[in-house]
């Protein structure tokens, strides 16, 4: 494995296979030192008086960490000034953030949840950073919502970062799915694993088991004839995991295979999910389909949902792509 960085690798990415641009590249370094950022000040936890509860609520009426507004604060500076942006819109913010008057703008738009599982951050359980990158329509006003609300097919590079023992960036631009790990002395992320794939079949899943009674019945049958085992209809045994962070929960399946699921059930069926769509299930969904596995809401491939809203949440079966497609027959049958 040739151990190049992140910067030589996007300047490959954009000189030698023309997938991205100048711009989209300078957007990519700066989100990933922005990471890195965030990777010092949630490594420093109590000593850095980070921890615990910020005292506000976001958008989606969840208390938030101390370290959910700072991560949103360090992304919203380091890329405001960059010139490569029409737009942000953030988990933590109702309303997208216009670049101020001062700076130039860019052609594109970034949408991200600075740091999420922060409800395992207290309890010193690896939480991330997600990230999504769309065009601005042409004449779209980016200081609106309808700039944003585009299907994830549109999305040109998506990516996470994982705080864990070690900080990851994982990422594809549509060309793959590429792994880097953060060398802390020099400061610089270097490529780890390139062309991740997620194998087709799979032993393990991930779902929060506590919620089984109110789950629709096509998952209920899935996770039952999992449990079921080498005796069940599925010949073998299933391992689970579930971490309750989304990006760790990803990172293990794009690393080891399985398949996750936050599927809808009758306490959130209202709201149409637990998971966003446009800063979590998209981008997940696009890295997902990059590394050869299928995201699913069960009804519909996420990509192709036509967003109805910022804060938007839907139903997500991601991983394995025999494993979601099987689920997505069972909501069929
Ligand atoms: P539950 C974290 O709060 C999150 O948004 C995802 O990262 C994670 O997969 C899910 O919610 C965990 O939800 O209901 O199991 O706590």
């Amino acid at each position: 494995m040739r151990r190049i960085t992140l910067s030589r690798y996007l300047i490959e990415e954009q000189r030698e296979k023309g997938k991205i641009n100048a711009d989209l590249r300078l957007l990519i370094e700066v989100v990933a030192r922005a990471c890195k950022s965030i990777s010092v000040a949630v490594g420093k936890g109590a000593i850095g008086g980070v921890l615990g509860e910020a005292g506000s609520d976001n958008v989606q009426g969840e208390a938030q960490k101390k370290l959910d507004v700072l991560s949103n604060e360090i992304f919203l500076e380091a890329n405001e000034w960059g010139g490569h942006l029409a737009g942000m819109a953030s988990e933590e913010m109702e309303l997208p953030h216009a670049i101020p008057n001062r700076y130039p703008q860019g052609e594109y738009l970034l949408l991200f949840d600075p740091l999420d599982g922060s409800s395992n951050i207290d309890i010193n359980v690896s939480v991330g950073t997600i990230f999504s990158v769309l065009r601005c329509p042409e004449g779209a006003d980016p200081t609106q919502e309808a700039a944003f609300l585009q299907p994830g097919t549109r999305q040109v590079a998506a990516g996470y970062a994982v705080y864990g023992p070690t900080t990851l960036l994982v990422l594809t631009v549509g060309d793959g799915v590429a792994c880097f790990t953060l060398d802390r002395e020099q400061g610089s992320f270097v490529l780890t694993q390139e062309n991740m794939r997620i194998p087709e079949d799979t032993r393990e899943f991930a779902i929060n088991m506590s919620n089984l009674r109110h789950w629709e019945a096509p998952v209920r049958r899935y996770v039952e004839e999992l449990l079921a085992g080498k005796e069940g209809p599925r010949g073998k045994d299933f391992n689970m995991r579930w971490v309750a962070s989304m990006v760790a929960d990803v990172h293990r399946i794009l690393t080891r295979g399985g398949i996750f699921m936050y599927p809808t059930d009758a306490r959130i069926r209202d709201q149409g999910g637990k998971l966003r769509l446009l800063y979590e299930a998209n981008p997940m969904s696009f890295i997902v389909e990059q590394a050869g596995g299928a995201a699913s809401t069960g009804r519909e491939r996420i990509l192709d949902l036509r967003p109805s809203g910022l804060h938007m949440r839907v139903p997500v079966i991601l991983g394995a792509k025999n494993e979601v497609e099987r689920v997505a027959a069972y909501h069929r049958d």
